[in-house]
């Protein structure tokens, strides 16, 4: 992919001029010839300039100090996600359409919500990043046209005065590039119009998804929907959505490596001011992590952080992150930022004096060194998917365990590193959910690589190991020759004292 090429010799600078010119400035980023058919709210230009009005999310009018002009979201212009609809539209048969809702408000005790996370699929397609909106995505069989219905809700001073701005139906057609609008509160007089002349309808939405926990399902029945959409929609008509768009996104544009290198960049940086650091908790560890996140631009963190000394390492999820940090123990980190809502993903592990020990060395240098070579393979032409990755992953740590004196016979693997060396990433952290890690990797996809080894106090193992747990991950992008590793300001080398920034610094 000529992209990655582009990429390994331009980075850090990618060239801003050389991004796909978009309109800029006034309301209405896009024009392209569009279809019209009835429209609930008809597309209307507005005088106004943007940078006048309050909308649900930032844009380059309001917040120029987040978003280029031309972009819709940080790093990802409106003509991209124009281009998506297109693609996703281009999948469907004539006459289907594709239904998309936006995730929901959760709170985590009465009134108090949680922060607000739009839902992956809906954001990849339109970039509206609010509660309470429905998009459609019809082929209208016109080629490589396609009709974009978003509704939202509409603008409204006094809620807006409680719960901050929305963007309204307007800016969804004059913003966000709609054809079509209106407020979803009239949902129920308008979707069954729109769905009435649908041949077939591609959606996931949860009434034919049970996807909730078993108590859910008991408590509330097997799905969300109000019989209203049961009645509405013709159940031998729905397809699941997720599989064509995985294959989607599985593959990353230009703009979303660059967005994937930049989220990676900073918190990578976050990482090694951690390691120029002295900590005693777990706790404090993790607040200057997600204090450096935002520092370098991210939004926040990606997902709750392991903080674990010691021997709290060997479990993987650990993040009660509340205990003390002891010297001569070790920590592993594993965190990662998001912005503009893609993620990075590192794990990174360290002695918490700055000083290895002779067995701390030998096993983080054995993880190294396996690390190394499954990052060297992130490559379309090694011809490798994620689990043959994997296998190559578990060959290698077997070969280095050996080597210091492990018995690595049986399923000592098993024990020893019970997780996949990866995942796919991008908007999520792990990334479409149930795309199979057996294909053989592109250029253009983004993974993980975290090789891990996890030593249980337990006679069978070496006794100077027991109770070490290393894990070293990066966010990889699969370049045609060479890997672009997304992460690379996160350190890992192993220097006279330490890790290399204790030397350095
Ligand atoms: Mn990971």
């Amino acid at each position: 992919m000529a992209t990655c090429r582009a990429l390994i010799r331009q980075w850090p600078q990618w060239p801003r001029h050389l991004r796909r010119p978009t309109s800029v400035g006034v309301l209405s980023r896009l024009s392209p010839p569009r279809i019209q058919t009835q429209s609930t709210v008809r597309r209307a230009y507005s005088s106004i300039s943007a940078a006048e009005l309050k909308f649900g999310q930032p844009l380059h009018e309001t917040h120029p100090h987040l978003l280029e002009p031309g972009e819709l979201t940080p790093g990802i212009t409106a003509l991209e996600y124009a281009q998506r609809r297109s693609r996703l539209a281009n999948k469907l048969p004539k006459n289907a359409v594709a239904v998309l809702a936006a995730a929901e408000v959760t709170y985590r005790a009465s009134g108090i919500f949680h922060e607000y996370r739009q839902d992956s699929n809906f954001f990849y397609l339109t970039g509206f990043n609010e509660p309470n909106a429905l998009a459609i995505i019809v082929n209208d069989g016109s080629g490589d046209n396609h009709l974009f219905h978003l509704y939202a809700r509409e603008k409204d001073p006094k809620a807006e005065l409680w719960d901050g701005a929305r963007s309204g139906t307007q800016a969804a057609m004059d913003v966000f590039n709609a054809d079509e609008s209106g407020d979803i509160e009239r949902i129920s007089n308008i979707l069954p119009k729109v769905l009435a002349g649908a041949t077939e309808i591609y959606t996931d939405i949860p009434a034919f998804n049970p996807g909730r926990s078993s108590l859910h399902r008991y408590l509330y029945g097997p799905s969300g929907a109000s019989e209203k959409l049961r009645k509405l929609i013709d159940i031998r008509k729905v397809k699941p959505l997720r599989p064509i768009l995985n294959e989607m996104r599985a593959f990353k544009s230009e703009e979303e490596v660059v967005q994937l290198r930049r989220v990676g960049q900073a918190a990578g940086r976050a990482f090694t001011a951690a390691m120029r650091q002295n900590f005693t908790k777990e706790k404090d560890l993790t607040s200057f992590l997600e204090y450096n996140f935002k520092v370098n631009g991210c939004d926040g963190s990606a997902f709750v952080p392991v903080v674990a000394g010691g021997s709290n390492a060997l479990s993987i999820h650990y993040t009660k992150n509340d205990d003390t940090l002891k010297d001569g123990d070790m920590v592993l980190v594993d965190g990662g930022g998001e912005m503009g809502t893609y993620i990075s993903d590192i794990t990174r592990t360290w002695p918490v004096n700055g000083k290895f020990s002779d067995p701390q060395r030998d096993l983080y240098t054995a993880v190294l060194n396996v690390h190394r070579t499954c990052v060297s393979l992130c490559r379309e032409s090694a011809k490798l998917s994620l689990d043959g990755l994997h296998g190559i992953a578990e060959n290698g740590l077997k070969d280095q365990l050996q080597q210091i004196g492990f018995d690595v016979s049986g399923d000592a693997l098993r024990t020893l590193f019970p997780h996949h060396l990866g995942h796919y990433i991008g908007l999520d952290v792990h990334d479409c959910a149930g795309y199979s890690r057996n294909h053989d990797l592109k250029a253009g996809q983004c993974i993980t690589i975290e090789p891990g080894i996890y030593v249980p106090d337990d006679e069978r193992w070496p006794a100077k190991f027991r109770g070490i747990g290393i894990r070293i991950e990066d966010s990889v992008c699969v370049g045609d020759d060479n890997p672009i590793v997304l992460t690379t300001e996160a350190v890992k080398e192993v220097g006279t004292r330490g890790m290399s920034i204790h030397v350095l610094s």
